[in-house]
Order: C-alpha cells, then structure tokens, then sequence
C-alpha cells in the first residue's frame, strides 16, 4: 500500500512524514522544492508477534505501507499552471492520497495565505485535483472525438459518453468520488487513475493544545467528505515526530500523558486499512512467519496470487485456522483433531487474521 503526502507549503507534511516512519528528514528550513521523500513502514501487528514467538521462524515478514511526501503544493493565487509532470506522475501511483491542513498556531511559519483556515486550505487543495482531473478528461475527449471521424466505435462512443459524464460534474466542481459507476464505467475509469476517485485521508495537523478537541476540529470537515471514500483524523504531528524518536517506554510514557490513545503510526494504518477496504492473513512455518495484505472479499485463489501468481494459477485448496483459534492451541496438528483447521476451496473468501497454507500443483 502507497500512501502519498500532500498539502500546501509548511503544513507540516515532512514533520507528519518523520512522525509516521520514524525518518529524521530536516523540517527546519522551508524547502519550497518539489522533492518527494519515500519510507517504507511495518505494519504493527500483535499477532503476528505471538506467531513469531510460536513458530520462532528462520524469518519474520510484517506487511508494509510506504509513505511519500510528495513535497510542496501552493495556493492557487500563487501559481501559473497546474502541477508538474513529475508531481502528478509520482501522485497518479498511490493507493490513496493523504492531504495534511494546518490549524497550528506558529508565528514564525507564515501561512502561504496569510491566515490559518484549514477547511478552506482543504477545498483549495481538492479544486486543483479537480482541475488536474478535467485537464485528464478533456485531453482524452479531444482525442476520441478526433478519432472517431475516421472510425466510429462502440467502445469509443461509450466511453466518449462516460467522459462528458464525468466533465459535467467536475465542472461543478465535484471529485468524482461522487459520481456513481456502472460496472463498464468502472472499468474504463481505472486506466485515467484520477486524482479525485483516489481513497482520501484528511489529516488536520494540530496544536498539542487541541489533542483533546479532535471532534470538534473535525467536525467542518464531516459535510465535505461525507459519501466519499475518505477518512479524517487529527495528529499533533509536531510532537508525534519528537516522541517517535524515543524509546518505545518513554513513547509510551508521553503519548499516556498526553492522552493520545496510540501514535500517529498505528492510528494512520488503521484508518488506511480501514479506507481501503484491506485485511491482513497470515502464512507460517520454520522459515518464515509472514503477514499479507488484500482487499477485504477476495477469494482464496487470489489471496495466493498475492504470494505468487503460481499459487494462483495451480490453486488446489487451502488449509485454513483462524489466528483466534489457533492461539488458544498454539499446534496446527491441535488445530487439526479438534476440526479448526479446515480445507477450503476455490470460493472460499479470505478473513481477516486467517491463517493460510495453500495447496497448488504447477
Ligand atoms: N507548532 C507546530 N509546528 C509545526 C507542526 N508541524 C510542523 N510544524 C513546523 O512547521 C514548519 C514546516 O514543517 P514541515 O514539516 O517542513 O512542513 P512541510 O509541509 O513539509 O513544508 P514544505 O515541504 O516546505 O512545504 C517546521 O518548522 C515545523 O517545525 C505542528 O504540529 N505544530
Ligand atoms: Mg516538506
């Protein structure tokens, strides 16, 4: 899973970038250039640990989530043309886009517009991808139409049909997040990779004041995503990168202190994983004990194409105990004789905390 970080300029997208990968990128001088830092993050997870413990594998393999900051965004007042080419080529590959809004309070880091208002930052950010996506749409329309003079395809007239569909409601300004899809239509739309269907992650950066005023600075932001395929949440992203460079027992200490419930680390995986619909199952043995990532649905012959596409394609059955059943046992031949551990087949769908070994012939 890629997560990519933007926002305007000094939001604090590489102090939230340190916070959730524990990078010492330098935050202190405004960078103004379009740099992305790339990190690749574990996803914590317990049981995987207590997996580990019993298996005590050669190897132990967590999931992963990169993150990239993606670098600085003006305001629109303050730009000519629209994002670079190497903005949008690096943002057009990320699973969901993460736009971080500042509500902190910092005399000595100017706001690019000159006052602090973090919903109006967020509808700004939102009407440029907009605008990146029309750009998409129109260029493509343009092409098709010219096409379509010298050859009349169904399929081009179809999707012609679909891109004005999808003009009219940018042009009134709506991500298309919004827009309802036929099957067909989702199937065209996956090759544009627009920037307004992209899953979405509002982060309102915050004071350490505001910590425990999360709903309510949240609370202008519920009109604005509502029935999109978004999330929100707030991080003091300032002293969630200063308490990442402890110990894990001072962390611990501070958070606690703070009141902030769990580090923006695992509180962000939670709300990506959630968004995007994913789950994680588990592969186990003396080599390796190992966490995958799916979508949620996914059926047990896709689960092992996520190993490799041999499993997929020589899929026979899978030998399945779920991890809660596993752990009061702790032995699979347990798991076994008491008919936890089961053979499933081809349409069997993959459950959260599953543990899976498959069963292919190639
Ligand atoms: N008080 C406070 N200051 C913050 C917070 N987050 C970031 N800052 C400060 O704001 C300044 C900019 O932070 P960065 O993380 O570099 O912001 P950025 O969005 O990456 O900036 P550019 O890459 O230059 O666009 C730094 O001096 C940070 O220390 C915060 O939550 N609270
Ligand atoms: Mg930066």
């Amino acid at each position: 899973m890629k997560i990519g970080i933007v926002g305007l300029a000094q939001s604090g997208k590489t102090t939230l970038f340190n916070a959730l990968t524990g990078s010492q990128v330098d935050t202190t001088a405004f960078s103004g250039k379009v740099e992305a830092h790339r990190a690749i993050v574990h996803v914590p997870d317990d049981r995987l640990e207590l997996l580990n413990d019993i298996f005590q594998p050669k190897k132990k393999v967590p999931a992963i989530v990169e993150y990239i900051d993606l670098g600085g965004l003006s305001t629109s007042e303050q730009k000519k043309s629209g994002f670079s080419d190497q903005f949008l080529g690096a943002i057009r590959l990320v699973d969901a886009i993460l736009v971080v809004v500042r509500t902190f309070k910092n005399e000595t880091i100017p706001h690019p517009a000159n006052s602090l208002d973090s919903l109006r930052d967020f509808k700004n950010i939102e009407a440029e991808f907009v605008i990146a996506d029309l750009s998409i749409v129109e260029n493509r329309m343009d092409r098709l139409q010219r096409q379509m003079k010298s050859k009349k395809l169904d399929a081009d007239v179809r999707e012609l049909v679909f891109l004005e569909k999808c003009q009219t409601f940018l042009e009134d300004e709506k991500p298309l997040r919004l827009l309802d899809m036929s099957d067909e239509e989702e199937l065209i739309v996956r090759g544009y990779q627009f920037l307004t269907q992209k899953p979405l992650i509002v982060v309102v950066n915050i004071d350490e004041d505001d910590i425990q005023n999360e709903l309510e600075v949240l609370k202008p932001f519920q009109k604005v995503i509502s029935g999109q395929n978004a999330t929100m949440l707030c991080i003091a992203a300032q002293i969630e990168m200063e308490i990442q460079q402890l110990s894990e027992n001072e962390a611990n200490m501070f958070l606690q202190e703070l009141g902030i419930s769990e580090s923006a680390m695992g509180r962000l995986i939670r709300a990506s994983y959630d968004l995007l619909g994913l789950l994680s199952f588990f592969t186990v043995g003396s080599d390796e004990v190992r966490a995958w990532t799916i979508k949620r649905g996914i059926k047990a012959p896709q689960a092992a194409g996520a190993i490799h596409t041999d499993f997929e394609r020589g899929f026979i059955r899978a030998e399945v105990v779920h991890y809660e059943d596993f752990i009061s046992r702790k032995s699979l031949p347990r798991c076994k004789t008491d008919g936890v551990l089961r053979l499933e087949g081809k349409d069997y769908i993959v459950k959260d905390g599953d543990i899976i070994n498959f069963r292919f012939a190639v």
